[in-house]
């Protein structure tokens, strides 16, 4: 599951200092090392404490809008420490600036949850299945060799079972590994499950359902069945850019085209945008603060007692930023590609550096606009262009790719990828919850479910949210041939009316709109948030993950801004019985209506596995679009560059 460590601070960017220098930079290696030392120096640092998170603890918006070059920053880390002795967690803020521990609270778990899951904990628990009795039997039982069982541990979740109230647990599911070239996801140990206490390293429980049939064909890529040599019928495509790139990067800022933005890396959240704005004339304007992947998850559907639990929060319980892949020229990105290193904290606080995390490019994307006017014979093609920034992570079996989209038209798109393998189990029959990838091999539904935490600024901090349908007009006198059709607006007032469904049968955007600034129409200048509109949750509402995924179970959330609320699913996920995050926040019902406001967008991917996903899935892709809406006086393309007459008439 780790990613290799190496340490190369010579080509590290975000060690620059002087003109770079911002208050949103991501903790440098050097502060990364002050933040352990610190904790060191304050007796924070007992033999079994292990750093669970380091992160820049971002400075309130006020500070950083009033930012200027040269002025003093207060650098501040929020880091997370777990005893593995006791299984305490803490939670404290660390001034690196001021060199002392400004806040350490003790974190709850049987309240709020317990801090996220640790690799050293996982690398642990084939060692505590080898010495459990019940689960030797098990695999007896089973005709397998106990030392060619791969545990794959899995978070708990809550159910109210009484045994494991105030415990760190997890709950492992088994693959069996053939040979060192064997890949396990396809030989599932199924109707078996353990439940393990990492704190006291004990297993807790097994449940030994039923003896399933291991499904034997080997699921590697290049291996029999599923070989096949590389087609030759492919020619080279090269992407040159001759004039190199077109973006600028001063440290963390970025500039393309009208775009500008700042980003940032988080080992929660991963890459996050921030002050994104847009040069129009001689102004800039802004319109989002700050946006991120704020949770996910990924809710299974197989109800059978040795699965029913599957839940994975890969940010909240995973932390899937330690994941990012260190990405290569060729292979992910095309192009004139500018790469970033990220730091971040290993589970011992001493810094480690993920090469080449963060991937920045240009991709021509066809079509801008065009037109061939039969009067005039005006006849124009302008191409379209975006901005790529993004990162690729490697969670167990699964890969995630989060890409951010900048075009020249102002729309700024997120797509999030799926691929790698589908989590397997063995294959119950067409009555069951999996589809048969393989014979005897299940890959059960399920849904990935993201939440973006976008905190809009559209021309500044006061800004209104209309839910916008498209409606049919009644017939009557103003409507006497019945063709008529409008959009109907419904401002959102309050956070209590924030919470919305998509509905792509009315076209239903939600426009995120300043008040008090016009176009050249008099018209209010928005932002339309346009969702792809696939299911919420699937789970019944009286389900556990109902209650600790709410975020999922609507499309949309309007809050008023408070720093404090970043997380979807709330700080501590893990083990968190439910309704914190999002349910809470608007458990307020506070104003939004000309309010600094986030607005929360729940997208994601309903998977009902294909044999075409095995034994490697296709890339699957989820996502939004936030496209201007009146913002601009009229197509703000007009500029885009007329494409070279050589690319059209050579044949
Ligand atoms: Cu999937």
């Amino acid at each position: 599951m780790s990613t290799d460590t190496i340490d190369t601070i010579d080509t590290f960017d975000q060690t620059s200092s002087g003109a770079s220098d911002h208050p949103l930079n991501p903790l440098s290696v050097d502060e990364i090392r002050a933040v352990r030392r610190i904790v060191d120096d304050n007796g924070l640092l007992g033999p079994d404490v292990r750093f669970v998170y380091v992160a820049l603890d971002e400075p309130h918006k006020k500070v950083v809008m009033a930012f200027k070059p040269g002025d003093p920053i207060d650098r501040r880390a929020r880091v997370l420490l777990l005893d593995r002795a006791t299984g305490q967690g803490s939670d404290l803020v660390v001034s690196v600036t001021n060199d002392r521990i400004d806040g350490n609270v003790a974190v709850d778990g049987s309240a709020e949850g317990h801090v996220p899951i640790l690799d050293q904990e996982f690398e642990d628990i084939e060692s505590f299945l080898l010495e459990c009795p019940e689960w030797l039997a098990a695999m007896g039982k089973r005709e397998l060799d106990p030392a060619k069982v791969r545990a794959v541990p899995l978070s708990a979740g809550v159910f109210g079972h009484e045994d494991e109230v105030g415990k760190r647990i997890v709950r492992v599911l088994a693959f069996y590994q053939y040979d060192a070239a064997d890949l396990p996801w396809a030989h599932p140990i199924d109707g078996v499950v353990a439940y393990v206490d990492l704190t006291r390293r004990t297993v807790v429980k097994v449940i030994d359902e039923i003896k399933l049939p291991l499904p034997t064909e080997r699921g590697e890529w290049d291996a029999e069945p599923h070989a096949v040599p590389a087609r030759t019928d492919l020619k080279p495509i090269e992407i040159t850019q001759p004039e190199g790139a077109s973006f600028t990067v001063d440290g963390n800022q970025i500039t393309w085209a009208d775009w500008s933005f700042r980003f940032g890396f988080d080992v929660r959240e991963g890459l996050t945008l921030h002050q994104l704005s847009l040069r129009d004339g001689d102004r800039e304007r802004p319109v989002v603060y700050r946006a991120s992947v704020a949770e996910m998850v990924v809710p299974y559907a197989d109800p059978s007692p040795v699965r029913y639990w599957q839940n994975y929060f890969d940010q909240g319980e995973y932390l899937f930023g330690r994941y990012t892949n260190s990405l290569e020229l060729g292979c992910d990105c095309l192009g004139e590609i500018k790469y970033f290193d990220v730091a971040i904290a290993g589970e011992d606080g001493n810094p480690r550096v993920m090469k080449n995390a963060i991937c920045l490019h240009e991709e021509d994307y066809g079509v801008l606009w065009k037109h061939t006017d039969m009067f005039n014979e005006m006849a124009e093609t302008r191409r379209s262009r975006r901005l790529v920034i993004s990162f690729f992570l490697t969670i167990g079996n699964y890969d995630y790719g989060f890409y951010w989209y900048l075009y020249l038209d102002g729309t700024i798109q997120l797509e999030a990828k799926a691929t790698g393998i589908v989590f397997a189990s063995a294959y119950r029959g067409p009555d069951g919850y999996s589809t048969e990838m393989a014979p005897g091999l299940g890959a059960p539904f399920h849904q990935h479910m993201f939440s973006a935490r976008l905190d809009m600024s559209v021309d500044g901090d006061v800004n209104v949210v209309e839910e916008v349908d498209a409606v049919a007009v009644p017939v009557g006198p103003d409507n006497p041939w019945g063709n008529a059709f409008r959009p109907q607006r419904t401002k959102l007032t309050r956070e209590s009316e924030g919470m919305r469904i998509a509905d792509n049968l009315k076209a239903r955007v939600w426009h995120i709109t300043n008040p008090t600034k016009q176009n050249r129409l008099g018209q209010n200048t928005g932002y339309a948030l346009h969702p792809e509109g696939q299911p919420v949750l699937l789970a019944d509402p009286s389900s556990s993950i109902a209650k600790r995924a709410a975020f999922a179970t609507k499309h949309l959330w309007v809050t008023k801004y408070d720093p404090a609320e970043r997380y979807s699913a709330g700080d501590f996920v893990n083990q968190h019985p439910g309704n914190a995050g999002l349910p809470s926040f608007v458990a307020q019902d506070r104003n939004i209506d000309g309010e600094d406001i986030v607005v929360w967008h729940t997208f994601g991917l309903t998977h009902f596995p294909r044999p075409e996903d095995w034994p490697v899935m296709p890339v699957d892709y989820a996502g939004f679009k936030l496209k201007p809406v009146g913002f601009f006086d009229r197509n703000p393309s007009l500029n885009a560059p007329l494409a070279p007459k050589s690319h059209c008439c050579e044949s």
